[in-house]
C-alpha cells in the first residue's frame, strides 16, 4: 500500500477513534515483475538485482515469467495479477500496443504500471525505465557492423520477436542511421530474421541466413538469446560470417575473440545490475507517489544516484540508465563474472 494512503487511513481511523494512536509500521510496496518470457537468462539477471534492491527497501516482489515471448502470454499473466492487490506492475513488453487494455484495467484498479527494457505505449504506463538511449544503442551496433564488414557488403539482422518494442526501435534506428549517412552506402541489409528469443529457432534462422546469403559478412543480433545461438552456430561451423549485437558476456565468453577461431569480435549490452536496480527504485518511487512519471521529476535511486524523468520519443516519459557498454577480448572475462 502506498505511504500516502497508509497515512490517510491511519489519520482517518484515529479521528474516528477506531484505532489507538500507536504508530503502525508502513507496509512495503508489493510489486509484480513481469518478464518477456521464461528461459531467458537476461530476465533472470535483471530480476535478481531488482529483488535484492526491492527487498532491501522492505518491499516484496513476485516474478512472473510468461510461457512464451508473446503478448497473449503476458495478457494471461496480467489477468491473474490484477485481482491480487499489487501496488505496481513492472513489465518488459512483448508488444507495444497489445497490452494496453489489460494495463488500463490494472491502472483503473489502482495499480501503477512501469515498463522496463521494452516499453508499452505511453497510454499504458506511468514511466519507462530505458537501459540505454535507442539512438546510442543503434549507433553502436551500426558502427560495429560497418567496422566488422570492412565498410561494405551484405549484412543481416537476427532479431527476437517481430512485435517487441525494444527490438523494433533499435532496428528502425539502425536503418535510419544507415540511410541518412553516406558512410554506410556500401552496406546492404539483406534480411531481418526473427528467432523469437528461442535458442533453437535462432540457430535455425542463423543457418538459413548463411545458406541463403553465401556472401553474408555480418549478422547483428540485438537479442541476448539470438546472439548466443548465432555465435555457437557460426563458430561450430567455421563460418566466415561474423557476428555482433547485444549479448550477455557470460553467454558470449567462448565466442568472443580476434581471428578465425571466434565468431564474435565484440558486442554490446548495458549495466544489467543497474537495470534491475533502477527499475526497482522506480517502481517503489511510483508506488509511494514520490514521483508520478511526469517529465522533469527527479528521484534518488540509492547508490546509482539521482535520475530525472525525461520525454520519450513515443510521447510518454522515460528514465535512461546510461550508455551501451562494449564487450571485447580485453574485458569479457571480467564482465562474464558479473552477468
Ligand atoms: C533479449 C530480450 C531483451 C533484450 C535483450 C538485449 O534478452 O529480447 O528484451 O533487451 O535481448
Amino acid at each position: 500500500m502506498n505511504k500516502k494512503l497508509v497515512s490517510a487511513i491511519l489519520c482517518g481511523a484515529m479521528v474516528l477513534g477506531t484505532v489507538s494512536p500507536v504508530f503502525a509500521e508502513e507496509d512495503g510496496v508489493k510489486i509484480a515483475l513481469v518478464a518477456k518470457s521464461a528461459g531467458n537468462a537476461f530476465f533472470e539477471i535483471a530480476a535478481a538485482s531488482f529483488v535484492e534492491t526491492a527487498e532491501a527497501e522492505g518491499s516484496t516482489v513476485d516474478i512472473i515469467y510468461p510461457e512464451e515471448a508473446t503478448a497473449d502470454a503476458q495478457i494471461k499473466s496480467l489477468d491473474n495479477l490484477i485481482s491480487q492487490d499489487y501496488d505496481v506492475i513492472c513489465i518488459s513488453a512483448n508488444d507495444e500496443n497489445a497490452l494496453q487494455a489489460k494495463l488500463e484495467e490494472a491502472m483503473d484498479a489502482g495499480i501503477k504500471v512501469v515498463s522496463f527494457d521494452s516499453a508499452v505505449n505511453s497510454d499504458s504506463r506511468q514511466v519507462f525505465v530505458n537501459q540505454a538511449g535507442v539512438t546510442e544503442v543503434a549507433q553502436a551496433l551500426m558502427d560495429a557492423v560497418y567496422d566488422i564488414a570492412g565498410g561494405e557488403g551484405q549484412w543481416a539482422i537476427l532479431s527476437a520477436t517481430s512485435q517487441a518494442t525494444n527490438q523494433n526501435a533499435w532496428i528502425d534506428a539502425m536503418k535510419e542511421i544507415m540511410e541518412s549517412d553516406e558512410k554506410y552506402a556500401d552496406l546492404e541489409l539483406v534480411e531481418v530474421a526473427y528467432g523469437d528469443d528461442e535458442s533453437q529457432k535462432s540457430t535455425d534462422q542463423t543457418e538459413a541466413l548463411v545458406t541463403n546469403y553465401p556472401d553474408l559478412k555480418v549478422i547483428c543480433a540485438p537479442t541476448t538469446v539470438g546472439i548466443a545461438a548465432a555465435a555457437k552456430y557460426l563458430q561450430d561451423n567455421d563460418c566466415t560470417c561474423k557476428l555482433t549485437g547485444l549479448g550477455l558476456p557470460s553467454e558470449m565468453l567462448e565466442y568472443t575473440g580476434e581471428g578465425d577461431d571466434y565468431s564474435c569480435p565484440y558486442f554490446y549490452l548495458w549495466d544489467m545490475q543497474g537495470l534491475g536496480t533502477l527499475a526497482a527504485y522506480t517502481s517503489i518511487a511510483i508506488a509511494n507517489e514520490e514521483i508520478t512519471g511526469a517529465e522533469g521529476e527527479t528521484f534518488t535511486a540509492g547508490d546509482l544516484g539521482d535520475y530525472t524523468i525525461v520525454a520519450a520519443s513515443d510521447g510518454g516519459t522515460e528514465i535512461v540508465l546510461g550508455l551501451p557498454l562494449e564487450f571485447n577480448p580485453d574485458n569479457i572475462e571480467e564482465m562474464a563474472e558479473l552477468y
